[in-house]
């Protein structure tokens, strides 16, 4: 059967699992002999948007462009995943609209910010806290919860493998693949 192209938008604050999650959903689809790519901090923040910080104004700028690449490869027949906290409820809309019916996924990767805290796994909380980072997500810059995700993953209660079946389950479900 043939797959069904559509992004996969992952968002939540820094720490909260999105490309740990996003990684395994990958790997589960390469499994099923599914076309998939990841966008992610490293391969786009590094490149295409390495002129953009974490302003406000940058950030709009980061998403939207993402978001034009993410149909494009919508267009080449590609399930996406984008792993960026995208804080902005107005910037995934825009996302949202620029995609066709059924082709924006959003998933909220639901992890509370003391938990993303505790897990600081590059030690950019402890800076944000200590004022080294201005305008960090959670801290001193907005995060705007989705209010009505397609896929709604608690990572303080599940584990990453449990989050990730939840994803491809859904795909199954809704007949993306
Ligand atoms: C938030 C920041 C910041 C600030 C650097 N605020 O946990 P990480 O390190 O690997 O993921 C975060 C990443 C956020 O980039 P995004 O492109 O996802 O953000 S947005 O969608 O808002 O444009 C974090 C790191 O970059 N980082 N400074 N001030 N995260």
């Amino acid at each position: 059967k043939q797959q069904k192209p559509a992004v996969l938008w992952f968002t939540g604050l820094s720490g909260s699992g999105k490309s740990t999650i996003a990684n395994a959903v990958e790997l589960k689809l390469l499994t099923l002999h599914k076309h998939s790519y990841l966008l992610d901090g490293d391969n786009v923040r590094h490149g295409l948007n390495n002129d953009l910080g974490f302003s406000d104004a940058d950030r709009v700028e980061n998403i939207r462009r993402i978001g034009e690449v993410a149909k494009l490869f919508v267009d080449s027949g590609c399930l996406v995943l984008t792993a960026f906290i995208s804080p902005f409820l107005s910037d995934r809309e825009q996302v949202k609209q620029l995609l066709a019916q059924g082709q924006f996924i959003e998933v909220f990767v639901d992890t509370p910010i003391d938990v993303c805290e505790a897990r600081d796994p590059k030690g950019l909380y402890k800076k944000a806290r200590a004022g080294e980072i201005k305008h960090f997500t959670g801290i001193d810059s907005d995060y705007q919860a989705p209010v009505n995700p397609n896929i709604w993953l608690k990572t303080a209660e599940h584990s990453v493998e449990r989050c990730a079946q939840q994803v491809v389950d859904y795909l199954a479900q809704q007949g993306y693949l």
